[in-house]
């Protein structure tokens, strides 16, 4: 830069600086009506979010009217969680606003961190899946591709977590309390949504046969979008979340007969709708309001499509199907594919023929789950009294879908039974993944051994009518909030030693390698996880009280609680090594911090007892002064994104542990190696192709594979096992002897009875020794640092590919066919 351009340049950002104070002061002053003089850090915050968004606003409008203008295909994202975390640090580095915004709160006297912890997490998912869909929406804004992201605006998100004598207490989450300064309420742009009521079949005026849904409820759905901002490229992408309203006309046959009050009040029974986020629970499965979500967020989208849509084509749908795509979020949002069809009959005109054309050609689905029960079903009966209409288009479907089916396997009744979206019996259900399916283009899973699993188990029949739908896209994690973000230190020394390409595209990190095996460098790496340690020290004290050393290895698990995650298992390793310490069998043994994290869904009382247990085997070690110098357990409370932001730039042992093909994928693996821990693990989800990338040499491996947990599940023994193996048999005893539930005696049976009966599909005893073994091995390389810091450096290095950036590159170019819009 000459010497005038770089005064010009520092001009600029004196100027951007004097404006961002200045707006700072005014939006405490006009916009919140706060006194400035003694300033408060909620008011602060609402005041630096609103300066920060007024700067997105532009470049916001300019990429919708680049979307509007182009011709090029669009997609959609349907799910129903986006779990966005916090969005004030986010804006301000994809802004590049740093630096303005550090000096412009300094005349408060206050951190830019300080400020940023003063916002909720926008907690609007259960874990991996939400996650998921957000850093995703992260990468299409930084790819500028042409998504949009449809969603719930739930008054309550994921419950917060409390932990009470052990036990799981869960509080409501009530986030909007205090407004959302990130949102923008666009009146102008709600629809209305039909439930219940019934179809009437008749001949429009030139005698062709159409249907009317009608006697039904409305629900009026206003959508609010939140800006999501692009990495320094000036695109601003949009997710519009629903919110649930009733409309004015609501029931006026009340209102008439004079129950004014009575007619109000029953606004509750629409809005209830969006008012909370189910957590992901098997007792859950099955509830109406649930199904209605479902269907409200779908309708309200694909009409929102639809009518930008008529907008510029008119009634011509004939390249509606080539120039939109909506990806499917699991089969939460099926219902897209009976509403399109509706829509497109119903109130276009569409025939079937060609309405169901289209459909197939613009709806593609992504399945995140392997087990069986989890598969979505609904009653038929829940489903003809909610949504007629959609009900007897899937029966359509489904009758067209057989005959096809019927024509390549003639005489099969058995196959026709087996793939029929309805499944028969005393209560028949519709069976949502295959709706999903059959309405596709595209089938996908999220990791290599996942989409294998798909097409050889729970979707063999689909995949040999149509082998090539389905696909697979390895899941991915945004490396700008998991590593640029969270990880600052790391981020500089990254800068410094490789360039800042690797923030837009990962594929650089493998620039690291070579830096593994300067001992110079390796220092400064051990440098920054040290800090990062003394932050979740701080952490773990403020919310436990357990106080932790920053020379233990930091052994990480949090991730939600469930039998197959096998959180027990972690847990018996930490039996065993306090069963060694007691009897003194210390030598080589390096000092352990176990910190295990995560929420039980609140009907889950196997997951909830699970909490318990790690919470009491906490109390019994880190109150035993035995155990003091080597051994520390603690379960935090309210695991979440922005506590994600804290752990993982200090984790130095990742556990991925789940049952050989249980885990899609995983995504909190992703991050962790991002961040320079190892992995310990099975050979499930990503965990395969994370060991792929990284090197056998640097990941600890253990356990069964898919096939032979297959093979294991027909014989197995495990109190033979366990009578087998005199520390497993200790484990035992010091759980079943009351060691760790003197107050409660008992308490934990059903735990102990689990792992000791032969049907345990977790097959925990099954890989228990192998996992001691390998945490042996973890402990052995901890104890040569610099061997370990080599690892934890190739880990990093060789993250490359597990960037959402790659993995939604692969989404645009594989599946939805879809160029960048800059
Ligand atoms: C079910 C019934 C009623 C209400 C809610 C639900 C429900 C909600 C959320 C069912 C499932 C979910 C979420 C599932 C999920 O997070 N799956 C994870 O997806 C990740 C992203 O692909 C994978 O990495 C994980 O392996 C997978 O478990």
């Amino acid at each position: 830069m000459t010497a005038t351009l770089d005064s010009r340049f520092s001009d600029t950002c004196q100027k951007i600086l004097d404006v961002l104070e200045r707006e700072v002061e005014r939006h405490l002053a006009y916009t919140l009506g706060h006194d400035a003089t003694a300033v408060e850090g909620p008011y602060l915050y609402r005041a630096l979010a609103i300066a920060v968004r007024d700067r997105l606003v532009t470049e916001w409008r300019e990429t919708r009217a680049r979307m509007a203008a182009s011709e090029q295909k669009k997609v959609y994202y349907l799910s129903l969680e986006f779990l966005i975390g916090r969005s004030l640090s986010n804006a301000v580095a994809n802004l590049d606003l740093e630096e303005s915004v550090r000096k412009s709160l300094h005349q408060f006297g206050v951190e830019l961190e300080e400020i940023a912890e003063e916002e909720q997490d926008a907690g609007l998912g259960n874990g991996g899946l939400g996650r998921l869909a957000a850093c995703f929406l992260d990468s299409c804004a930084n790819l500028q591709l042409p998504v949009v992201g449809y969603g719930l605006r739930y008054e309550y998100g994921m419950f917060h977590q409390r932990i009470e004598n052990g036990r799981q207490v869960e509080n409501p989450d009530h986030w909007l309390r205090d407004g959302n300064p990130w949102e923008f309420e666009r009146t102008e742009s709600a629809r209305r949504v039909h439930f219940y009521g019934h179809t009437e079949h008749y001949r429009s005026e030139d005698g062709i046969a159409k249907v009317r849904w009608s006697g039904c409820h409305d629900v009026l759905a206003m959508p609010f979008d939140l800006p999501i901002p692009g990495y320094r490229n000036g695109t601003v992408n949009t997710l519009r979340l629903w919110k649930a309203l009733a409309t004015d006309e609501f029931d006026l046959d009340e209102f008439n007969a004079g129950s004014y009050t009575e007619a109000v009040a029953a606004k509750n029974m629409a809005e209830q709708i969006t008012m909370v986020l189910y957590p992901n629970d098997s007792s859950e499965n099955g509830k109406e309001l649930r199904l209605k979500q479902q269907y409200f967020l779908v309708s309200a989208s694909l009409q929102d499509v639809l009518a930008e849509w008529v907008k510029t084509h008119g009634e011509d749908f004939s390249e509606f199907g080539s120039s939109n795509c909506f990806q499917l979020n699991d089969t939460h949002p099926a219902c897209a594919v009976p509403e399109l069809m509706r829509l497109l009959i119903d109130e276009h005109d569409v025939e079937w023929e060609q309405a169901w054309s289209i459909v197939r050609k613009c709806m593609a689905y992504t399945n995140h789950t392997l087990l069986p029960e989890a598969l979505e079903r609904w009653s038929v009966r829940l489903f003809s009294n909610l949504l007629p209409r959609l009900l007897e288009i899937i029966y359509e479907i489904n009758a067209r879908f057989l005959a096809e089916v019927a024509e390549q396997f003639p005489g099969d009744a058995e196959v026709l039974r087996r793939v029929s979206l309805i499944e028969d019996g005393e209560h028949p259900h519709v069976r949502m993944a295959y709706l999903a399916i059959v309405g596709s283009f595209s089938v996908n899973g999220v990791a290599g051994l996942h989409t294998k699993l798909l097409k050889e188990g729970l979707f063999k029949d689909f995949h040999t009518l149509w082998p090539d739908k389905f696909n697979n896209k390895t899941n991915g994690v945004t490396q700008r909030r998991w590593l640029a973000h969270c990880n600052p230190k790391l981020r500089d020394l990254l800068i410094e030693s490789i360039g800042p390409e690797w923030q837009t595209d990962l594929s650089h990190i493998s620039k690291l390698a070579p830096f593994a095996a300067d001992a110079g460098f390796r220092d400064r790496w051990r440098v920054v996880k040290q800090h990062n340690k003394q932050r979740l020290i701080q952490t773990v004290k403020r919310e436990t009280g357990v106080e932790f050393s920053d020379s233990a290895l930091f052994d990480v698990q949090v991730k939600r609680i469930h039998e197959y995650k096998r959180q027990l298992l972690n847990v018996l390793h930490a039996i065993h090594l306090y069963d060694r310490i007691q009897r003194g069998e210390t030598a080589g043994m390096i000092s352990r911090c176990i910190l295990i994290g995560g929420k039980a869904a609140p009907g889950y009382h196997v997951a909830k007892l699970i909490v318990k247990l790690v919470n009491d085997v906490s109390q019994v070690i880190n109150n035993d002064p035995a155990a003091h110098d080597l051994l520390k357990v603690v379960f935090l409370p309210n695991y979440r994104v922005s506590a994600m932001e804290v752990i993982c730039p200090a984790a130095e042992l990742s556990e991925q542990i789940s049952t050989a093909g249980k885990e899609a994928s995983g995504t909190g693996n992703m991050k962790f190696m991002m961040n320079g821990a190892l992995t310990i693990g099975t050979l499930d989800g990503a965990n395969i192709e994370i060991r792929e990338h990284a090197g056998d040499e640097n990941f600890f491996l253990f356990g069964l594979d898919a096939a032979g947990v297959a093979t294991t599940r027909t014989n197995y023994r495990p109190n033979e096992i366990i009578a087998a193996d005199p520390e497993i048999e200790r484990i035992m005893q010091m759980l079943e002897g009351g060691v760790f539930s003197r107050s409660e005696p008992g308490i934990f049976s059903m735990l102990t009875t689990g792992l000791r009966n032969p049907h345990d599909p977790w097959l925990t005893i099954a890989d228990l020794r192998s996992f001691i073994d390998a945490q042996k091995r973890a402990n052995d390389a901890y104890r040569d640092p610099d061997h370990w810091n080599t690892m934890s450096i190739l880990n990093t290095a060789s993250s490359g590919w597990f960037a959402s950036d790659r993995t939604i590159g692969q989404y645009a170019e594989e599946i939805w066919n879809v160029k960048p819009l800059s």
